[in-house]
Order: structure tokens, then sequence, then C-alpha cells
């Protein structure tokens, strides 16, 4: 091939790599650069524009596993259970988290979903439970899930507890079982040791003891509601 005969190679070459260039984006599909209703970024079905509710801006944040840990349960209060059980659950980050839109489950019936403000601040506690009402006997407790049946039980020897994102995704879960290595006894809550502050860590039951700190409630119940928990 002449050198004219190359150059016109080159330029058909281009060419073509132009069309081709024109007919898609420069990312991944669907989206493209335009300003129409999707954009460049990985959000489905939002834009980078300022109409509302779908910029970037209305994205809810994103939570990875181990962004809340399950750090304290309350399953078996002394005498009656109803209205006074209730878990601990500790931010670690460093930004603070609201549960609204979160979802407590087990494996089996329950399923609960917070529909309302309940923050976590960030390397502090929230405490979970049946009741904020005086039946509770004290418990201070930020969010009430309701009593048995329309809330939240927790079994006193094998339960489990599910913490789900808004997205869905299981950020912590502890399954205890007062039979296993999980230990249990009316009115001492399950106190995870300080040492094993992590959402794999909590899921065996030798990190876990009864509670010897508080009485918190006038029934004597020991626990450390709300308060990082003493050594195991
Ligand atoms: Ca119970
Ligand atoms: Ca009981
Ligand atoms: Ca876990
Ligand atoms: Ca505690």
């Amino acid at each position: 091939m002449d050198i004219a005969g190359h150059v016109s190679s080159r330029i058909a070459t281009l060419l073509v790599l132009l069309v081709l260039a024109m007919a898609c984006d420069d990312n991944s599909p669907p989206d493209d650069d335009d300003s129409a209703t999707d954009d460049d970024d990985s959000a489905a079905a939002d834009d980078d524009d300022t109409t509302a509710a779908d910029d970037d801006d209305s994205a809810p944040p994103q939570f990875l596993q181990g962004a809340l840990i399950i750090t304290e349960i309350f399953n078996n209060p002394q005498g009656t259970d109803e209205g006074r059980e209730w878990f601990e659950v500790f931010n670690p980050g460093v930004e603070d988290i609201d549960l609204m839109g979160w979802t407590l489950e087990d494996f089996h019936t329950n399923h609960y979903s917070i529909s309302e403000s309940v923050l976590v601040p960030s390397g502090d506690y929230a405490v979970l439970g049946e009741s904020t009402e005086k039946i509770n006997l004290g418990t201070p407790v930020d969010f009430g899930y309701g009593l048995d049946g329309n809330g939240f039980p927790l079994g006193n020897n094998t339960d489990e507890i599910v913490l789900l994102s808004p997205a869905g995704l299981v950020v912590d879960s502890v399954a205890y079982d007062g039979v296993g290595t999980f230990p249990s006894a009316e009115g001492q809550s399950l106190s995870l040791s300080p040492e094993a502050t992590h959402h794999f860590a909590n899921d065996m039951g030798w990190n876990w003891c009864l509670s010897g700190a508080g009485p918190f409630t006038t029934e004597g119940d020991l626990g450390s509601p709300g308060l990082p928990n003493p050594d195991c």
C-alpha cells in the first residue's frame, strides 16, 4: 500500500471509531452524559441535575455490614417479660445513623419496620425495647417497638435479632441459643465482651456473658442499657 492509501485507510479507521463513539457513551450502559433522566453516576434512576426527587442528594445513605453492632440483649427480665425486653446497638462509625427505614427480623415470624427517626450517635449506643413507658421499670429505652405479638418479642432461650438497612442489607445479626454457647439467665442481660465489639465476633456465644452491671430496674435486673458493657 502506498502512502496515500495508508493515510486514507487510517482516516477510514478513525471515522469508524468516531461513528462508534457517537453511538454510545463513555461509560457503562444504560446511562449517558446528557441531561435527560439518566446520567453517568452509578445510582439508578437519579441524575446530577437540580430536579427535585431525582438528584444525588436524595439517595439514601448506604450502609455496610457492621455499621451497627448488637452489643447487649435483655431477653428474659425478672418475672413477666412483657414490656421490659430490649436490646442495645452500637455505632462504631464516624457518622450518626438514623434507624428510620430499618427493619428488625428473626429467622421465623417476627418482622418490624422502624418508621420514625431513631438516632444512634457516632461512637454511642441506642436501646431498642418493647416500651418507653414505666412498664419497663426505668429502663432507658430510646425507641419502643411494642409489646409481644405486635412488636419484636425476644425468645428466652433461642431467638435471633437481624438488623436490616433500608436497602435490605443485613448489617448485623445475632442468633443466640441458651442451651448452646450463649449464656442465659432470668434478670441478667446477655452482654457482649467489649473486646468483641464486631459484627462477626458477636455471632459467637463465648464472646458473651451474663451482665453484672446495674441494676437498671427496680426489680434488680442487671445490665448496662445505653452504656459500655463491663468486661466479661
Ligand atoms: Ca423473653
Ligand atoms: Ca422472665
Ligand atoms: Ca453478627
Ligand atoms: Ca451496654
